[in-house]
């Protein structure tokens, strides 16, 4: 569905986590060569998103060069540099974080080469130093996550929050999201909050500290992501005190272990992030390689799962 000029917003996430939109034949982008530079692997949502953009580039049988940074910009930077000189036709970055690319994608543009965002934003000067940006409302995420809690306690909680990555698009947004809403309630008050990287063992490594600070005040964790929520979640149990239950635990991404501690009875809720862009990010490729228009950003839809809801089916059908 196109909505304002130039944004495209793709519903389709479904239970299932299904590819964010219908892939198209593989005969059409043979032979391309594409350079992917990716953060990491510190969660399952980005394993799952590597996976994703791996497999959709076997399908399509393109040449894919793939890029680990180990979490490090610098190693991002250096990797677009290769694969200005691998002579790529296309590169699809996912940016560790929001700011300062402008001078090596000023490189690549210069190169002649296409620029595909997908999963996190970036601020520039000069917004033709990208093609698109294929991502989800990460403010909007955060928003799903306050609204839930503020109904699910009647706006009273005293809130942990466990950020993402210092300066990432989805760490920002995400929080800026949430403190909107706890702002709308006098009863909710965040506590405490500080980064877990998006990380389990540095979320509970970071949980247990906070535990033993607020763990007489805390009723409500909010994660950034459901690693950091699972590793709160070890956490609390350490501490004596009931997940789920006792403290309230909600988190973004839906990958399966979020369904998976839902039903244990440990994590409340979770937001679903599609990581499964493989298939929109080839789409764009060939449709710039072949001069179309395209749009600027593409917004990947969203939905909230929590405990109460969830089925076996539901679950049963979940793909990352
Ligand atoms: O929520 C988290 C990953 O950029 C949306 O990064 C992504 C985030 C995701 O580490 O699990």
């Amino acid at each position: 569905m196109m909505t304002a000029a130039g944004l495209l917003v793709l519903s389709g996430c479904g239970g299932g986590g299904d590819d964010a939109s219908s892939s198209r034949p593989a005969e059409s982008a043979s032979k391309i060569k594409v350079g992917f530079s990716q953060i990491g692997a510190e969660s399952d949502w980005r394993v799952a998103e590597t996976a994703s953009i791996k497999a959709e580039a076997s399908s399509r049988g393109v040449d894919l060069r793939f890029s680990d940074a180990q979490g490090k910009k610098e190693n991002q930077i250096r990797a677009l540099r290769n694969f200005i000189t691998q002579g790529v036709d296309a590169v699809i970055l996912a940016p560790v974080d929001s700011t300062g690319w402008d001078p090596v994608l000023e490189e690549v543009k210069d190169a002649g080469i296409p620029v595909i965002l997908v999963d996190r934003g970036i601020e520039t000067t000069d917004d033709s130093l990208y093609n698109t940006l294929i991502a989800s409302d990460f403010t909007e995420e955060g928003r799903m996550a306050g609204r839930w809690l503020a109904e699910k306690t009647g706006g009273d909680a005293k809130i942990i929050q466990l950020e993402g990555s210092p300066g990432a698009d989805p760490a920002i947004e995400r929080k800026n999201g949430f403190e909107e809403v706890v702002d709308q309630h006098d009863g909710m008050q965040i506590i405490a909050s500080q980064t877990g990287d998006f990380n389990q063992e540095k979320g509970q490594e970071v949980m247990e500290a906070l535990m033993q600070q607020y763990g007489d005040q805390v009723t409500a964790v909010y994660a950034h992501n459901d690693n950091m929520a699972l590793g709160a979640i070890q956490a609390i149990k350490d501490a004596g005190r009931k997940p789920g239950e006792e403290i309230l635990v909600i988190s973004i991404d839906a990958v399966r272990s979020a369904f998976e501690a839902m039903q244990a009875g440990e994590l409340n809720c979770t937001v679903e992030c599609n990581p499964l862009l493989g298939p929109m990010a080839f789409d764009a490729v060939e449709r710039i390689l072949a001069g179309e228009e395209i749009e600027k950003q593409t917004v990947v839809q969203d939905q909230l799962f929590d405990r109460e809801g969830i089925t076996e089916e539901i679950v049963a059908s979940r793909q990352y």
